[in-house]
């Protein structure tokens, strides 16, 4: 039986206390971790603690060569498209994630790390501002890019190597150490990925791993030696984490929950709209923070997309081209929000169960139409494998629908033309918006969120601005003995 280990001042050390994981995709026991008790917790916090001085103080080209390595490392872990190299298989059998999709994560992962390896200095370099020489003819300020200390990284499971690493490249190289407490269902992931910093040279308690479920999350966030905390989960824990950072004022960064709206334009193009609904709503069987979990179609295009919608759903092959959800628990989830849906009159045109032929905990992707405001699945996250269909008469009607949520996270609109896509952006209360697309994500673009699905950003030149106190140093240039301002008036 696997078992992982805590990572603390550069030593693998065994925990006390065990939790069993499970393989989701044939419900046997997968590996037991430890869950890491308050003296553990502390332990990490300490050594990150102790390994700060050193680390900030380390010139950003060496930091930055340091993490480029672990680029290198990944790199090396390709393999061939759809090939299970050690990383893909260890992604898909912990946490269920198809050979396809692991494939994407391990790309677009190197791909995130070396964008902040290479824009790194220019970004945290210090940088002299232009005043305005009329009024401040002998003043001259700076600005500095200074690290916070210890960073607490606690990540969610679904994207298990690349959702740590925004936060690790962007935090490690700012100067900062780390405690990272990834899922605890995905923990052997996150520690093959300790491991490849390990490798890469990272000084002893520079980057320090605990595991465990929230029991551990809640210690770490909770130990006064943590300066920041950058967060991915649920709205719920999330709100949880702000009120603690919030009462000790301490920076953090959360990316949570979203329940993201499809626009369909009642010019949409039937191919590539089905084609896109059915990937946005089903990869990584539903579990996706920007997937397509609520659609606003237009009714005119309605009947024609719909039925590609359900015959594309249809034809998604068990294992090949969806997989498990996480848990059996989540299963009762789903279960739950199709049921509340049906009692209010939804259809369901595809799957609409969990699949009992396997021990697995597999959920049939499923269509529902007749969707109405009052039902769960249009006001809270499901985070499975469902794509419930709402028609309206007008983009203004969508619009509104899409703005009625909690959530703000992404949206995607679907058009044949791009300035009414555009047109329609503008007015959706989210952090990013794709058109004729879903769910993609760029190093160079801020992934972003308002209302419940959170607060700062990851990804982009803006991300690394979280891991960091600006400070403005000012300076007089004159020999003045007083400024003119001063007294006496
Ligand atoms: O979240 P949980 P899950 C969201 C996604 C969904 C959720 C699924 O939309 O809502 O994540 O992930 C630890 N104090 N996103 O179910 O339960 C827990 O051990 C401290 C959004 O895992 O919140 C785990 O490590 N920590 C995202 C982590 O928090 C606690 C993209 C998340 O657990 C804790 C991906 C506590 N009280 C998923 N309780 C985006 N917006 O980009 C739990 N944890």
């Amino acid at each position: 039986m696997r078992q992982n280990q805590f990572y603390i001042n550069g030593k693998w050390t065994d925990g006390k206390e065990t939790i069993q994981t499970f393989n989701p995709s044939t419900g046997e026991p997968f590996g037991k971790i430890f869950s890491a008790n308050a003296d553990e917790v502390n332990s990490a916090v300490v050594s990150a603690t102790n390994a700060f001085p050193d680390w900030k103080n380390k010139s950003i080209d060496e930091r930055t060569s340091i993490v480029g390595k672990v680029v290198d490392f990944l790199v090396a872990e390709y393999g061939a498209i759809g090939e299970a190299t050690t990383l893909k298989k260890l992604i898909s059998e912990e946490m269920g994630k198809r050979l396809p999709e692991a494939d994407i994560e391990v790309i677009e992962s190197s791909d995130m790390v070396n964008y902040y390896v290479k824009n790194g200095k220019e970004l945290l370099n210090r940088k002299t501002l232009s005043l305005n020489q009329e009024l401040w003819a002998t003043k001259s300020s700076q600005i500095l890019f200074e690290p916070l200390g210890v960073v607490a990284i606690i990540k969610a499971w679904n994207y298990p190597l690349e959702i740590p690493l925004w936060s690790l490249a962007p935090a490690l190289i700012a100067g900062n150490t780390v405690v990272f407490k990834p899922s605890e269902h995905s923990t052997f992931v996150a520690e093959y990925l300790v491991k490849l910093f390990e490798k890469a040279g990272l000084p002893s308690g520079v980057l320090n791993l605990v595991s465990g479920d929230g029991k551990t999350g809640k210690l770490l966030v909770q130990n006064k030696g943590v300066k920041m905390v950058s967060f991915t989960g649920s709205v719920k824990t999330g709100t949880e984490i702000a009120i603690e950072c919030a009462t000790r004022h301490i920076k953090y960064c959360l990316e949570l929950g979203g329940n993201d709206a499809a626009i369909v334009a009642d010019d949409a193009d039937v191919e590539l709209t089905s084609n896109g609904l059915v990937w946005g709503a089903f990869c990584n069987s539903g579990q996706v923070c920007t997937g397509t979990k609520r659609v606003f179609m237009n009714e005119k295009v309605s009947d024609k997309l719909i039925s590609e919608i359900v015959t594309k759903t249809k034809a998604l092959r068990q294992d090949i081209d969806f997989g498990p959800v996480i848990s059996e628990s989540q299963l009762k989830v789903i279960e739950a929000f199709v049921a509340d849906a049906k009692s209010k009159g939804a259809k369901v045109l595809a799957g609409g169960n969990r699949i009992g032929n396997s021990k697995g905990y597999y959920f049939e992707p499923t269509v529902l139409t007749n969707i109405t405001r009052e039902m769960k699945i249009m006001n809270e996250e499901c985070f499975g494998p469902l794509l419930p269909i709402c028609l309206v008469k007008s983009n203004d009607e969508a619009v509104k629908l899409t703005n009625a949520s909690n959530y703000g996270l992404g949206a995607s609109v679907w058009t044949s033309d791009n300035n009414k896509g555009e047109k329609i952006s503008e007015q959706l209360e989210v952090g990013m918006v794709w058109i004729n697309d879903v769910n993609v994500a760029f190093p160079e673009a801020p992934w972003t969120a308002t209302k419940f699905s959170g607060n700062g950003i990851d990804l982009s030149e803006f991300s690394i601005y979280e891991y960091v106190n600006i400070k403005h140093v000012n300076k007089d240039l004159s020999n003045d003995k007083r400024r003119i301002w001063w007294y006496p008036y």
